[in-house]
């Protein structure tokens, strides 16, 4: 139990507030698929969203100032730095998947950029796209327009965190596809510090805020499997749930595989033992 006052949940994380400037970041084992919170929770999985999470903080700081203060010793908290968050989620697609694809598809651009004719579901960009998108309150995230998300925030913030988050996507994907893992896609959240400069915040350039898949498998012109759920989503559309809460319990195969999978993508991007990040997670920040 967390010390703070509860300030919020969200589908697989919790939110507490440690005094008038830090909060506590909480990632739970809890897995969604098709939008649904599953009653089975996959062990550890929050420990390595938040050791991801850190990892990818200590090394963009260059890049960008970020909200991380400390990673607990129970190595699935972080303490963070109190922002004043921006209203727009910044989403990069590096790949064509998701909302994406079906905005091209319907009418040939995605939040206003105009794509090549011809691309296929999971198609690589020309280069990468920032297409920023609100938080609905169905949970559901929208994508926006420029001109809609100039409004919400000043166009000369949406040009920054447009900037932060082309170069951050870019550093992150170049890297992890040197160890086999694409990240198709991922979405940041920013906010501002006392100052009022911009600062990176929530959990960055984890498995649940992107789409990873395994780069030994990159098949375009259809959909990829995810490095991380396809095992739950393959048991999931075999039972012939009709994808509405409550979900399936997951059998101990399903559960076993899926927390495999994302210790691997932790390992592999990291490079460092998830037993080690157990033992002391404070090594992911040097
Ligand atoms: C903040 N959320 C999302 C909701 C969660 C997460 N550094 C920050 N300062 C102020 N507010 C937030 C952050 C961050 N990160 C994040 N909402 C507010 C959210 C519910 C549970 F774990």
């Amino acid at each position: 139990m967390p010390d703070g006052v509860h300030l919020g949940s969200g589908k697989v994380r919790e939110l507490y507030a440690l005094d008038d400037r830090r909060l506590l970041l909480v990632a739970s084992d809890r897995i969604s698929t098709f939008d649904v919170v599953l009653p089975t929770e996959i062990p550890d999985k929050g420990r390595v969203l938040t050791g991801l999470s850190a990892f990818w903080f200590a090394r963009t700081r260059a890049l960008c100032p970020n909200h991380l203060l400390a990673v607990r010793p129970d190595g699935r908290s972080m303490e963070c730095r109190r922002l004043e968050m921006l209203p727009i989620e910044c989403v990069v697609r590096g790949y064509l998947s998701g909302s994406g694809w079906k905005d091209y598809r319907a009418n040939g651009e995605v939040c206003g950029h105009r794509l090549p004719d011809g691309l296929r579901e999971s198609d690589r960009l020309p280069a990468p796209i920032f297409t920023p998108a609100t938080k609905a309150p169905s949970g559901h995230d929208e994508n926006i327009t420029r001109a809609r998300a100039a409004a919400l925030v000043g166009a000369e913030r949406l040009a920054e965190v447009e900037r932060l988050s082309l170069a951050l996507y870019r550093f992150a994907a170049d890297y992890a596809l040197e160890r086999g893992i694409i990240i198709a896609d991922t979405k940041f959240e920013f906010g501002r510090d006392g100052d009022g400069r911009l600062v990176l915040g929530d959990e960055a350039l984890t498995p649940d805020s992107s789409r990873f898949w395994p780069a030994a498998d990159y098949a375009p012109a259809g959909p990829q499997p995810s490095f991380d759920k396809q095992f739950v989503r393959d048991f999931c559309e075999q039972t012939g749930w009709g994808k509405t809460h409550p979900g399936p319990e997951l059998p101990g195969e399903v559960v076993a595989g899926t927390r495999a999978r994302y210790v691997e993508a932790f390992e592999r991007l990291t490079g460092i033992s998830f037993d080690d990040y157990l033992a002391d997670p404070q090594v992911v920040l040097s």
